[in-house]
């Protein structure tokens, strides 16, 4: 199939004093054309703020046709794309620039919540149909990864570029060529009309 167009795709660096973060190992492992997308990814900063400015700066220079940010969910046991990104920053732990917040918004006088622009449903349809479990979330958290897909929605809003996060499970429950394989099913999903 030809190429015709960037997907922008992220992953999070290792956090919380772990050595591997789940959703870096499964993007790295991604081949580099997935459908009719080529696929641009970059690894963030699990700092937040910071992890978004990066994916824009990113999103500025690519015009990429999607944008899909994946980060790792500890005890879950399926890939769950996300629903809404909420206006919360709440940190159970300090995030890799030593910042904790609590109960602050990430963008002040912002809409309460976002909602994803992937084709969510599909989606998951599309990852259960290759054998690997996957739910919708309604609960990105309130840590960089909901940082990262709130302040990514606000950016596309303009320009109507689709957008949204996944969360992969952090532990053993699915390794990382699943997880893969998981994520390709829903990059198919999101070229289809
Ligand atoms: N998971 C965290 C941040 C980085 C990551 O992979 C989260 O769920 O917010």
């Amino acid at each position: 199939m030809m190429v015709s167009s960037t997907l922008l795709i992220t992953c999070f660096e290792p956090f919380g004093g772990h050595e591997t973060n789940a959703s870096r190992d499964a993007v790295m492992a991604l081949p580099g054309e997935i459908g009719p997308f080529a696929l641009r990814r970059i690894c963030l900063p699990v700092a937040f703020g910071r992890a978004a400015k990066i994916a824009i700066a990113a999103a500025n220079e690519l015009r990429p046709a999607a944008i899909i940010c994946v980060g790792e969910a500890g005890g879950r046991a399926a890939i769950t794309p996300e629903r809404v990104a909420r206006n919360l920053r709440n940190a159970r732990i300090p995030d890799n620039d030593g910042a904790r917040l609590h109960d602050e918004p990430v963008l002040a006088g912002g809409p309460e919540e976002l909602l994803s622009t992937l084709p969510v449903d599909a989606m998951v349809a599309a990852i259960r149909a290759a054998g690997i479990p996957a739910e919708t979330s309604t609960d990105a958290g309130a840590y960089v990864c909901n940082d990262l897909m709130y302040l990514m929605l606000r950016h596309c809003e303009t320009s109507a570029t689709p957008c949204g996060f996944i969360h992969v499970p952090a532990g053993q429950e699915l390794d990382t060529a699943t997880i893969a394989r998981g994520l390709e099913a829903a990059i198919r999903a999101l070229a289809k009309p």
